[in-house]
C-alpha cells in the first residue's frame, strides 16, 4: 500500500461546486489526494453570481480543524474562502498552534461577481495569516488590498515587495491582465521572500467558464505540495492544471460556468 497524502481545505461551500469545498475536493481527487475538509460558510450562489453568505461559527471551525488535525497526518493545508473575521482568527490560531506542513493561503476577499467573501475586518486577519502559510496566491485585487495600494495605482512587484514586508515567503499574484501585454495574462511569481522572481506568461483564454479558477489553482498546488513537488515545479504544474481546465470545462450554467476539475488523471490510478 503507497501512502494516500491527506491535504486539508479550509473553505467556504459553493452549491453549484464551481468554487469553495466541493470543487477543491474534486481538484484534489483529480491529483491522487485524499481530501479533508472544514467548511467556513454557507453561501446560496449558481454559476449566476452569489446571493447570501452565512459565516459558521468559530467554534464549529476550530473543533473541526482540531478533530481532523488530531486524526490525519495532513500533507498540506489550502486555505479559501473564510467568511468573518472571527472564523479567520480561529483559524489563523489553529496554524499557529499546530504548526502544520504545506500552507497554501488563497486570500480570499469578494466573488468574480462582486459579493465580499470575508468581513471587512476579515483583511487585517488574512495580513497576520501571510506570515505562516508557504505560499500566498492573491489576484491582483487581493494583492491591492493586502498590501494597501488603490489598485489604479497598483505595480505588481510592489505590491509583491509589501507582502513579503508583512511576513509572506512565496507568493504568486494572478490575474496580471491589468499589465496584460500582446494578450498574454502575467502572473508574478515571488519566491524565497523575493529572491527569486520569475514571470508566468500565459495565452490569455477567452471564456465564460472561470468560476473557481482561484480555488482549483490554490488546491492544486497544495496537492503538488503534499506529493511531494518542490515550490516553483508545483505551482508551474497547477497553472497548466487550470489552463487545461478551463480548455476542457463542460459549459454548464447560464452565468460564469465551472471547470473541468478531472482535466488531469488522477496520477495514482
Ligand atoms: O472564487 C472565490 C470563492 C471561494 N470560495 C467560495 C466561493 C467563491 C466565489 O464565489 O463561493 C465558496
Amino acid at each position: 500500500m503507497t501512502a494516500l497524502p491527506v491535504v486539508l481545505t479550509i473553505a467556504g461551500f459553493d452549491p453549484s461546486s464551481g468554487a469553495g469545498i466541493t470543487a477543491d475536493v474534486k481538484t484534489l481527487a483529480a491529483h491522487g489526494c485524499y481530501a479533508v475538509a472544514c467548511i467556513t460558510a454557507v453561501t446560496v450562489q449558481s454559476t449566476r453570481g452569489v446571493k447570501r453568505v452565512v459565516p459558521l461559527a468559530p467554534t464549529l471551525v476550530r473543533e473541526t480543524l482540531y478533530e481532523l488535525a488530531d486524526d490525519f497526518e495532513i500533507g498540506a493545508v489550502k486555505i479559501g474562502m473564510l467568511g468573518s473575521a472571527a472564523v479567520a482568527r480561529a483559524v489563523l490560531s489553529f496554524l499557529h498552534e499546530k504548526h502544520p506542513k504545506n500552507v497554501v493561503l488563497d486570500p480570499v476577499l469578494r466573488s468574480s461577481s462582486g459579493a465580499a467573501l470575508v468581513e471587512e475586518r476579515g483583511a487585517a486577519v488574512l495580513r497576520k495569516m501571510l506570515s505562516v502559510a508557504d505560499i500566498v496566491t492573491p489576484n491582483v485585487q487581493e494583492a491591492s488590498v493586502l498590501a494597501g495600494i488603490p489598485i489604479r495605482k497598483l505595480r505588481v512587484h510592489i505590491a509583491a515587495k509589501r507582502l513579503h514586508e508583512l511576513g509572506a515567503r512565496n507568493m504568486i499574484i494572478t490575474g496580471g491582465d491589468l499589465e496584460a501585454r500582446h494578450g498574454q495574462a502575467i502572473d508574478l511569481a515571488s519566491f524565497n521572500h523575493g529572491s527569486v522572481v520569475q514571470e508566468l506568461a500565459a495565452r490569455k483564454i477567452k471564456s465564460r467558464s472561470t468560476h473557481g479558477t482561484g480555488c482549483a489553482f490554490a488546491s492544486a498546488i497544495a496537492a503538488n505540495l503534499a506529493l511531494g513537488v518542490a515550490l516553483p515545479q508545483a505551482v508551474a504544474q497547477a497553472k497548466e492544471y487550470v489552463l487545461q481546465a478551463i480548455r476542457t470545462a463542460p459549459g454548464l450554467g447560464h452565468g460564469y460556468g465551472p471547470l473541468n476539475h478531472f482535466a488531469v488523471r488522477n496520477r495514482r490510478s
